[in-house]
């Protein structure tokens, strides 16, 4: 683990229990990302069929991770692991423009849920290193989080599969938390 992550996770870790959920499309490239981080043992789960979890803890902070996007049923699922989640990491595939909306409905359906009124979004805006990944404005754009009210939110460029820009998200992140 880089020198830089460290730090940044130490400001995240001088808080309390803490749970950040990082969902997306399928294939937007999240487990990557919760590999490329080598924050310990990756642990896959099933609460139902369909509907894979993934946990990693480091220390106090537990990344809760799953994807999204179509399976209505399940939906009601997914709100046990919304409690005290204080940050909603969200990955896209900048370069998947035929299922952008449907990223933008799923992003914007979670954040109308009562439990996540207070969480702070960080959007990774990965797969950059496609030729036709959206740049970030255009995300943003298409994402609709100009829209957002009362909400903090960053767009953060990354390629995950090279690590780049994953620590500068979680800088972010942790910057925000640690001012509350
Ligand atoms: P998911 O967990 O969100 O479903 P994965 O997504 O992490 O499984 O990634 C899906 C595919 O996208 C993987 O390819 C992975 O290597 C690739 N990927 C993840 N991040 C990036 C990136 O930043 N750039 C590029 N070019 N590819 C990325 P495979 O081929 O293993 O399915
Ligand atoms: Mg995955």
């Amino acid at each position: 683990m880089g020198i830089f992550f460290s730090s940044v996770l130490s400001r995240l870790i001088k808080k309390k229990q803490m749970r950040l959920l990082m969902v997306g499309l399928d294939a937007a490239g999240k487990t990557t990302v919760l590999y490329k981080l080598k924050l310990g043992e990756v642990v896959t789960t099933i609460p139902t069929i369909g509907f894979n979890v993934e946990t990693v803890d480091y220390k106090n902070i537990s990344f809760t991770v799953w994807d999204v996007g179509g399976q209505t049923t399940i939906r009601g699922l997914w709100r046990h692991y919304y409690q005290n989640t204080e940050g909603l990491i969200f990955v896209v595939d900048s370069s998947d423009r035929d299922r952008i909306e449907m990223a933008a409905e799923e992003l914007n359906m979670m954040l109308q849920e009562d439990e996540m009124r207070d969480v702070v979004v960080l959007v990774l805006a990965n797969k950059q290193d496609l030729p036709k990944a959206m740049p970030v404005h255009e995300l943003t754009d298409r994402l609709g989080l100009h829209a957002l009210k009362n909400r903090q939110w960053y767009v953060q460029p990354t390629c995950a599969v090279l690590g780049s820009g994953l620590y500068e998200g979680l800088d972010w992140l942790s910057d925000q938390l640690s001012k509350r």
